[in-house]
This record gives structure tokens, sequence and C-alpha cells, in this order.
């Protein structure tokens, strides 16, 4: 190979303070292993000698402990976009000691490629095969590689022998011009491809590569609960009857569906579910279950960014490639993400609130309105041009004390014009063309847990008439009884 091979601590010597990086990685799939430990390592060193060492960091989404772990214990980060899912760099984030900018990941490459966040001065990409002529295989995902890896001025790559050469074929490269000369993206089924297998870059622009060979960080799931099998199966059931009643074709629609045990509940259940005829996946995330419904021949085939398997199931995936090839394809998140094909071939999407008001407005990201849980990720991609936007999530956290049903959401990610269903384990509040007044009722009745109901009846029924139910005085008197007394059922209305 033509290019140097460093060391992760060579490698970092080069990242100067103040720099921006573009790192591969969405979730822990595909995200660098080696070298952010060794920038943290000599962020560490030159704060020890008094000196500043702070870079700004930019990926696909969260990354692994390895990347965003290291680097936020290191008070090596200045700035973050566009989410996380890491609880020191959440904890920098909420003390405001780390930037933190909470983005649609669709609009991410998009915001690079137009100038809005600055020149990138690195690209540091996991890789799983690299040609002398600049060709870069990448793992399993894709995120904003591309746009990283065009953009800055020089690359450093993690060339990790983990990962099996036969990934050649899964990944389909295709870049959005920017405007005004843009064209549609011509993807019209979820499985079609239309761009390149590896990303093609001046192999001159490649500093070094550091040698690895270790798995994602993927962790395998907590067992489900009642709670969450009885959401799943209220999905599935509302969606069979959605297609009985001629709503959704025969031939089914694609699915988007987040990540975590909800989302795993939901593919379950549509997977076990007789009646509903394979389907397709247009999502961000798969994860582990879409490799089994696939290989139970329950999904058809699945499009994403991002591969965020355990290692046994990677391990499947390399030991029968061609059939996998066939089935998954893996986009940059510009597309796997992009709106315009969403509304385009007709996506469901299944994401899961942290809570949700009575005239359906969803919170996706910030806990009692100011602490940022993970970010709003690729939801909102979805929410906004699906053919059913599907917001679940179990009816109450913490023991009971918190209703996920509240008069108004604390912080607004997805808005009542954008929301169309909302699950709990309780049932389903089908929200389509339904005026202020009957959203709030149906929301109460199917949804809350029985022991908010009369709490939240009681603000409706004594809410200052006008369009929409509001009563700016006790607009928040379920988040303010939390945060005095431990308990929104204390709530005083
Ligand atoms: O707290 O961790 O202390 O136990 O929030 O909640 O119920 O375990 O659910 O892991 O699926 O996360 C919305 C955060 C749900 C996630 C969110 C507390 C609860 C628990 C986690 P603990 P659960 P999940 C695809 C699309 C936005 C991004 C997105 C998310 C913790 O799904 O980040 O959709 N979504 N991406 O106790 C206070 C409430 C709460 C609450 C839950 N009302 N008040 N705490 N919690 N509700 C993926 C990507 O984009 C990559």
């Amino acid at each position: 190979m033509k290019y140097k091979i460093m060391s992760a601590d060579e490698a970092a010597s080069l990242i100067q303070n103040g720099q921006q990086i573009a790192f591969s990685g969405f979730t822990p799939a595909g995200a660098t292993k080696e070298i952010p430990g060794a920038i943290a390592r000599r962020a560490e060193a030159e704060h020890a000698a008094g000196r500043p060492f702070k870079i700004n960091v930019v990926t696909g989404a969260s990354t692994g402990d390895s990347c965003d772990g290291v680097l936020a214990r290191a008070g090596a980060i200045n700035y973050r976009a566009p989410y996380q899912s890491n609880a020191d760099l959440r904890g920098g984030a909420n003390k405001n000691e780390i930037k933190f900018t909470d983005l649609h990941l669709s609009m991410t490459p998009q915001y690079m490629n137009y100038g809005f966040m600055g020149k990138f001065d690195w690209a540091i990409v996991e890789a799983a095969d690299v040609s002398d002529n600049g060709e870069i295989l990448l793992t399993t995902s894709v995120g904003i590689s591309p746009t990283g890896l065009k953009l800055a001025d020089k690359i450093l790559i993690e060339l990790n022998e983990y990962h099996s050469k036969e990934l050649r074929g899964f990944h389909d490269i295709y870049e959005t011009s920017n405007p005004p000369n843009r064209r549609e993206i011509p993807i019209y089924s979820a499985g079609d491809r239309i761009g390149s297998e590896v990303v093609k870059v001046d192999p001159q622009k490649i500093a070094g590569i550091v040698m690895t060979n270790k798995p994602d960080e993927v962790k395998p799931f907590k067992p489900s609960d009642p709670i969450t099998e009885k959401i799943g199966q209220n999905v599935a059931d509302f969606l069979e009857a959605e297609m009985k009643a001629g709503r959704i074709p025969s031939t089914f629609l694609p699915i988007q569906s987040g990540v975590g045990n909800i989302a795993n509940a939901v593919l379950g259940a549509l997977g076990n579910n007789p009646d509903i005829p394979a389907f397709s996946m247009y999502s961000e995330v798969l994860q582990d279950s879409v490799i089994d419904l696939i290989e139970h021949g329950r999904i058809n085939c699945a499009s994403a960014t991002s591969l965020t398997v355990t290692p046994g199931k990677i391990q499947e995936i390399y030991s029968n490639p061609k059939f996998f090839r066939e089935r998954l394809v893996l986009r940059p998140q510009e597309i796997s993400n992009s709106p315009e094909v969403a509304r385009r071939i007709g996506v469901i999407s299944i994401n899961t609130a942290i809570e949700v008001d009575l005239s359906g407005n969803v919170n996706s990201s910030h806990i009692m309105g100011k602490n940022l849980m993970n970010g709003i990720g690729g939801s909102g991609d979805f929410t906004r041009a699906a053919y059913i936007s599907i917001y679940t999530c179990p009816s109450v956290a913490k023991g009971g004390m918190i209703s996920a049903i509240v008069p108004n959401v604390s912080h607004c990610d997805h808005t009542e014009h954008s929301v169309n269903v909302v699950i709990t384990e309780y049932g389903v509040a089908d929200l389509r063309c339904k005026t202020p007044y009957e959203r709030a009722e149906i929301i109460i009745e199917k949804c809350a847990n029985p022991e908010y109901k009369d709490l939240l009846r009681k603000f409706l029924k004594e809410g200052v008439m006008g369009h929409t139910p509001q009563t700016l005085a006790r607009a928040y008197a379920f988040h303010e009884a939390f945060l005095s007394q431990g308990d929104m059922r204390k709530a005083a209305l």
C-alpha cells in the first residue's frame, strides 16, 4: 500500500487545537475506535502543560464510547453535532461545557456542503479497504463520511481488519448537488441502487492509515417487557387494520423504525403477523431484529445508513454475503433519511416520544424542557414526510411519577401538524384530520395511564375555550409538580 502506516498517537499528533473534524460513525457502527482515544490522550497532555486543546467533532449521529466518551471525558470537545447518546457527552452538553447542536440528520451533510458549518480540516474514517487510487470501502455505516471525505483538507483512515472485504457491494454512495442544480433522488423503491460501491477521494489527501481489528461497540438489547410487547402489538394491529380498510396497499409500504426496545418489539410484532405481507424498510438504523426478519423472509429488503448489529449478527452477515448484499443497502444519511424520497415512496414512520401533549405535539429530545437526552436524530426527517407518522411510548416513566401524556410538551420536536398517530400500551390515538378538541379527547381516552386520566380530563374541561384547549396559567402544572414534589400526580389543576 502506498500510504503511510502510522500509530494512532502519530495520527493524533497531526491534529491541532481548534480544528474541525468529520468522523465516520452512525451509532457505534462504523465509528473510529483508535484515533479519538489518541486525540484524547493528546488533549490531556496539552491541558496538563497548561495549553488549550479542543476540537470540533461532527459525525453521522451518535458514535461509540471509544469516540464520544473518551473525547468528552478528556475535555477535548469544543463543539459537537448532530446527535449523541453518551452519558459523559450529554453531561458536558447539559452543563454547557460542550457546545452541542441538535440537527436533523438528513440535513447535516447538506449544511456541511452549503458551508454552514465552516471548514473541515480533517476527515477521520473507518474503512474495510483502501486502494492506491483512493477508493475507500466503508464499513458498517455511511453517515456523513462521503461528504466529510470530499470537503476535508486531509484524511486519516482507520483500516479495521475485523470487517470483511465482502462488504463491497453493500454500500450505495450517492451525493446530491447543491441548489439550484439539485435533481430528484432517483430512488423509486427501498432497494434501488443509484450510486457507487466505494467513496472515491484524491489519494494525495490521505495523510496516513492506522491499523486496527475491533468490532463495533454495539450492545445487545435489554430483554423485552410486557409494556413494550403490548406497544409493539398495538402498532401491528393498527397497521393491519389500516391495510384491511384499504388505506395501506395490500403490498404494504416501507417501514422506518427508530432504535431501542420499543422499535424491536414493533418489528417483532409486524414480523409475526401473518396478515401483513413481507415488507421493506426505508430507515436509518438496522438492528439485529431486521436481520432475523430478513432471514425469515419477512423483510424483503432494507435500506439504511447504519448496520447497528451485535458482533454475532455481523458475523452471520459476513458468512453469507451474497444473500445479504441482495437485501441490504447502506446509503449516505442525506439519502437514507431524505424526506423527499420518504414522502414519495410512502414510508410509514415509527419513532419513540419522551412526551406527547394533548394537541399531539411530541418531545423526543429534552427532559423537563431543558436537559438533552439524545437529540432529534432522524425522527423529524421521517415524521414530517411520512405516509403515516406514528409515535410510541410507555404511558408513564420513572415508576409512574411522570406521565408521558402531558397538557403541553416541555420542548417540541414534532408539531401536531406532523404527528398522525400516538400509541401507548393502552391503545391507539388516531389523530388524522381531527380537530384540536377531538385530538385531546382521543389522546386521553386511548393512550393516557388510568392514574392520570382524571387530571388530564380536568385540564381539558376547565380549559379556556378557543380553537385549541389551553390554559396558559396551568400549561406546565404537570412538570412543575414533578420538579417541586417529584410526582406529576400532585399537579395542582
Ligand atoms: O431513563 O435511562 O434513566 O432509565 O428516558 O427511555 O423508555 O428506555 O426508551 O431508550 O427508547 O428512549 C425518546 C429518548 C426514548 C429515544 C428516546 C427516560 C426513561 C429512560 C429512555 P433511564 P426508554 P428509549 C432513530 C430515530 C430521538 C431520536 C430518534 C430517542 C430514558 O427514542 O432518543 O427518534 N429518540 N431517532 O425513564 C423523563 C419523560 C421520560 C423520561 C422517558 N417523559 N420524562 N424521563 N424517560 N420518558 C434513531 C437515530 O436517530 C439514531
